[in-house]
C-alpha cells in the first residue's frame, strides 16, 4: 500500500475531476542545499526536497502520511486552502487534529475548490523549518490572463541546526530579548544559483512562495517588469511591479514577458530583509543571484546591487492591489476583534509573544474536538480554555480584526480558513516602513476617524497573510461563512512557538451538524494518548470547569525588565561560579 521509492501517484478519473493520491512516508534524510553543511532534514519517501503537490480545480486530493521520523510528531497544513466543510483536514496539531506520533499515520482527503499558488507544511510544534514544506499548485485551465509556461519558485531561509537544537537556545533565560535564531543561508527552489530556462518572446507565469521560517525577502528581475496577477491564491487586476517584498507565508504570481534577444542571461535577485535580523553575521550572504537563462553559452554574471543590502528597498505595496472579482468592501462589522501584539518575558525569564496579553498555549483536547463534543456549550468560549485565546463567531457574521503592534518588529499574520480584505494599515508605505524608529509611540486605530475610514478601498485586495508593520496597525475583514476552527497566527515559526496565535471558532452549531471526522483521525489521538472529547482541560463532565487547563507561565513581578533579567542571570552565574571555585 505504501510506495517505497519516488512519490507514487495514481489517478482515478471521474469525468472532468479526478482523485490525486500522494503516499508520504516521512523519514530523516540528509541534504546540503547551500553547499555549506550537510544536515538531517525531513524527507518524503527518502527524498528531499519533498514533492510539489500539483492538482487541478475540482480534484480530490488524498495525502496518506505515515510518520516514520521515530523521534518527532508531525501533521500537514495546506496553507491557503479554505477547507470549506473539511476543517478537520486543516492540519495544525491540537487545533484541528491530534499530533501524528511516530509510527502513526493520517489521511488528508478533500476537494480543491480554489485555484492558484499555495504550499503545504508541517504544523506541529517546531517542525517545518526542518524541511517538511513545499509548494502546492492548483492549476486553473481558465485563467483570465494568458501565458506560455510557468515556474514555481520557492524561497526560504535555511538553518544548519535542527529545530530541536535551536529551541533550547532560543527559548532560554539567556535570550531574554527573544532574539530570533539567525539563519545560515537563503535558498531559492531549495538550492542556490538556480537557472530558469526561458525562451525568447514567451510569457511566463512565475509563482513565488516564501516557505521560510522567519525572514522576508525582496525580489526583482534585472531589466524585466513583473505583472502581478495573483496573491495568496486570489487573482488581482494585472499590476506592474519592479520589486516584491515576500514575507514568510506569502505568495505572489507574476507574468514576465521575455526579451526577443538571447544574448544574455538576466539575474533574478533575492535579498533577505536584514531589518528582521538582530545582527548580520559577516558570513551570511543576504543577496543571491538566480537567472532567467536565455542562453546556456552566455555566462552567468552576479547581479551588482545599486543599493546597500542592509537597508530597505522600496517594494510594491499590496494595499494598492484590486481583487480581480471586484468584491466590494464588506460592510460595518458585526464583531470587531481587537488584538494587541506584544513581546515580553514571563517569570521563567524566557521571551514570549502575546495577543492581548495571552501567549497561545495548546489545550489538552484539540479545539475542534472540544467544539464537536461540547453540545450547546460550544458557543461559550470558556470551554476552549483561556490560553487558546478563542473567539466564537456567529455564522455569516462580518468580522473585523484590528491588529495593533506594540512591538518594534514586523509580523506576517496568517489566517486559516479564509482570505481577508485588506482594509487599512498604518503606516502607509514609505522608505522607513519596515524600520521602526525607537521613541515613536505605537499607533492605535480609531474607527471614528473619517480621514481614515473615507480612504478605505472600494475593491480591497484579499489575501491570507499580511505584514503587520513595526509599531503600526492593520485592519482586515472577512465573513464567517466557513464553519470550522481556524488558527490565526504569526507565520514566523519562532514567534508562533512563543505564542503569537489565537483561535477562531466559527459557527460551532453548524459545524456540529455538518462535520464528520473520519475514523483514522480519532485513531491518531489514540496513538498519541491525547483525549479527543472534553473541554480544553479534558473535562467531559463539566465543560465550564477549566481546572487543570494548560496555562502560560506567570507574569514577572512589576518592575522587572529584560535588562534586569540579564543582570540577574549574570549575577547568578557569577554566584554559581564563585561557589564552584570555593568548593573546588
Ligand atoms: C518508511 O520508510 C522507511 C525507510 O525507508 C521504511 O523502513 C519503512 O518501512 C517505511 N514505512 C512505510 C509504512 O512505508
Ligand atoms: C508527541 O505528541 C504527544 C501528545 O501530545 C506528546 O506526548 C509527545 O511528547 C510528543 N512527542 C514529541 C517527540 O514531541
Ligand atoms: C475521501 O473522501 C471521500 C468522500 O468522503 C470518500 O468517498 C473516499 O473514500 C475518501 N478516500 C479516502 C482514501 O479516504
Ligand atoms: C486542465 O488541463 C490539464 C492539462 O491539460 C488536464 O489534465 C486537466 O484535466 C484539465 N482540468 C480540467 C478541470 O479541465
Ligand atoms: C527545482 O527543484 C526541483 C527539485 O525539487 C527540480 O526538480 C527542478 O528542476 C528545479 N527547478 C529548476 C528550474 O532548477
Ligand atoms: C519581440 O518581438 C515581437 C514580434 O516582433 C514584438 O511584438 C515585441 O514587441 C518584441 N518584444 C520586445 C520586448 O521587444
Ligand atoms: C551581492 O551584492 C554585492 C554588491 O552588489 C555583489 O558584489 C555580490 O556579487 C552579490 N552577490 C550575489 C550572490 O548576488
Ligand atoms: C459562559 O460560561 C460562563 C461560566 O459559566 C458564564 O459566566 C458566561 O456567561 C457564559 N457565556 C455565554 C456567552 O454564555
Ligand atoms: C485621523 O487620522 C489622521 C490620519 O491618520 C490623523 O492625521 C488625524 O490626526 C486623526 N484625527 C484624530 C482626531 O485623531
Ligand atoms: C477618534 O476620532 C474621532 C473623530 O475624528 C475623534 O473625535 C476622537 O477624539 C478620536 N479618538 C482618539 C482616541 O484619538
Ligand atoms: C464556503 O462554502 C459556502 C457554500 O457552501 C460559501 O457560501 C462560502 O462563501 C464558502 N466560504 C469560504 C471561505 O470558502
Ligand atoms: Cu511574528
Amino acid at each position: 500500500m505504501w510506495s517505497l521509492s519516488v512519490p507514487f501517484l495514481f489517478l482515478l478519473t471521474f469525468g472532468q475531476t479526478k482523485t490525486v493520491t500522494y503516499d508520504f512516508n516521512l523519514t530523516w534524510v540528509t541534504a546540503n542545499p547551500d553547499g555549506l553543511a550537510e544536515r538531517k532534514v525531513i524527507g518524503v519517501n527518502g527524498q528531499w526536497p519533498i514533492p510539489v503537490i500539483e492538482v487541478s480545480k475540482g480534484d480530490r486530493l488524498v495525502v496518506n502520511m505515515y510518520n516514520g521520523l521515530e523521534t518527532h510528531n508531525s501533521s500537514i497544513h495546506f496553507h491557503g486552502l479554505y477547507q470549506n466543510g473539511t476543517t478537520s483536514m486543516d492540519g495544525p496539531s491540537m487545533v484541528n487534529q491530534c499530533p501524528v506520533v511516530p509510527g502513526a499515520s493520517i489521511t488528508y482527503n478533500f476537494t480543491l475548490e480554489q485555484t492558484g499558488t499555495y504550499w503545504y507544511h508541517c504544523h506541529t510544534d517546531w517542525c517545518y523549518p526542518d524541511g517538511q514544506r513545499q509548494a502546492l499548485i492548483v492549476h486553473d485551465n481558465n485563467t483570465y490572463f494568458d501565458f506560455d509556461d510557468e515556474y514555481t519558485i520557492t524561497m526560504s531561509d535555511w538553518y544548519h541546526k535542527l529545530t530541536e537544537d535551536i529551541r533550547p537556545e532560543f527559548m532560554s533565560l539567556y535570550n531574554p530579548t527573544g532574539a530570533e535564531p539567525l539563519p545560515q543561508a537563503f535558498l531559492v527552489n531549495d538550492t542556490q544559483n538556480t537557472k530558469f530556462p526561458v525562451e525568447a518572446g514567451k510569457t511566463y507565469m512565475l509563482r513565488f512562495i516564501n516557505i521560510g521560517a522567519f525572514v522576508a525577502q525582496y525580489l526583482y528581475i534585472e531589466d524585466h517588469t513583473m505583472r502581478i496577477v495573483e496573491i495568496d491564491g486570489v487573482y488581482v487586476d494585472e499590476t506592474t511591479a519592479e520589486v516584491l517584498y515576500i514575507a514568510v507565508g506569502q505568495c505572489y504570481s507574476v507574468l514576465v514577458t521575455m526579451k526577443n534577444s538571447t544574448e544574455k542571461n538576466y539575474p533574478m535577485v533575492t535579498i533577505a530583509d536584514s531589518v528582521l535580523l538582530d545582527t548580520i553575521p559577516s558570513d551570511l550572504t543576504l543577496n543571491h543571484t538566480n537567472w532567467l537563462e536565455y542562453n546556456t553559452n552566455a555566462g552567468y554574471a552576479q547581479a551588482t546591487l545599486e543599493i546597500d543590502v542592509s537597508s530597505e528597498l522600496e517594494a510594491f505595496d499590496d494595499m494598492s492591489l484590486v481583487s480581480y472579482d471586484h468584491e466590494t468592501l464588506l460592510p460595518e462589522p458585526d464583531i470587531q476583534v481587537k488584538l494587541t501584539v506584544l513581546m515580553d518575558n514571563l517569570i521563567n525569564g524566557k521571551g514570549y509573544a502575546f495577543l492581548n496579553k495571552i501567549s497561545y498555549t495548546s489545550p489538552k483536547v484539540p479545539t475542534l474536538y472540544t467544539a464537536l463534543s461540547a453540545g450547546e456549550l460550544a458557543n461559550n468560549a470558556t470551554v476552549y480554555g483561556e490560553y487558546t485565546h478563542p473567539v466564537v463567531l456567529d455564522h455569516n457574521a462580518v468580522v473585523e480584526v484590528v491588529l495593533e503592534n506594540q512591538d518594534t518588529g514586523s509580523h506576517p499574520f496568517h489566517l486559516h480558513g479564509h482570505a481577508f480584505q485588506l482594509v487599512t494599515r498604518y503606516p502607509s508605505y514609505g522608505a522607513d516602513f519596515y524600520d521602526y524608529s525607537a521613541g515613536t509611540t505605537f499607533a492605535t486605530y480609531n474607527s471614528s476617524n473619517e480621514t481614515i475610514t473615507s480612504n478605505f478601498p472600494t475593491y480591497p485586495a484579499r489575501r491570507d497573510t499580511l505584514v503587520l508593520p513595526p509599531g503600526g496597525y492593520f485592519v482586515i475583514r472577512f465573513v464567517a461563512d466557513n464553519p470550522g476552527v481556524w488558527f490565526f497566527h504569526c507565520h514566523i515559526d519562532w514567534h508562533l512557538a512563543q505564542g503569537l496565535a489565537m483561535t477562531f471558532v466559527e459557527a460551532p452549531m453548524v459545524l456540529q451538524q455538518r462535520l464528520t471526522v473520519p475514523d483514522d483521525h480519532w485513531e491518531v489521538c489514540r496513538a498519541a494518548s491525547v483525549p479527543d472529547v472534553g473541554n480544553a482541560a479534558a473535562n467531559t463532565v463539566d465543560y465550564l470547569d477549566l481546572k487543570g487547563q494548560n496555562t502560560q507561565p506567570a507574569w514577572l513581578p512589576a518592575g522587572f525588565t529584560a535588562r534586569g533579567i540579564v543582570a540577574l542571570v549574570f549575577s547568578c552565574i557569577s554566584a554559581v561560579a564563585g561557589m564552584a571555585s570555593i568548593t573546588m
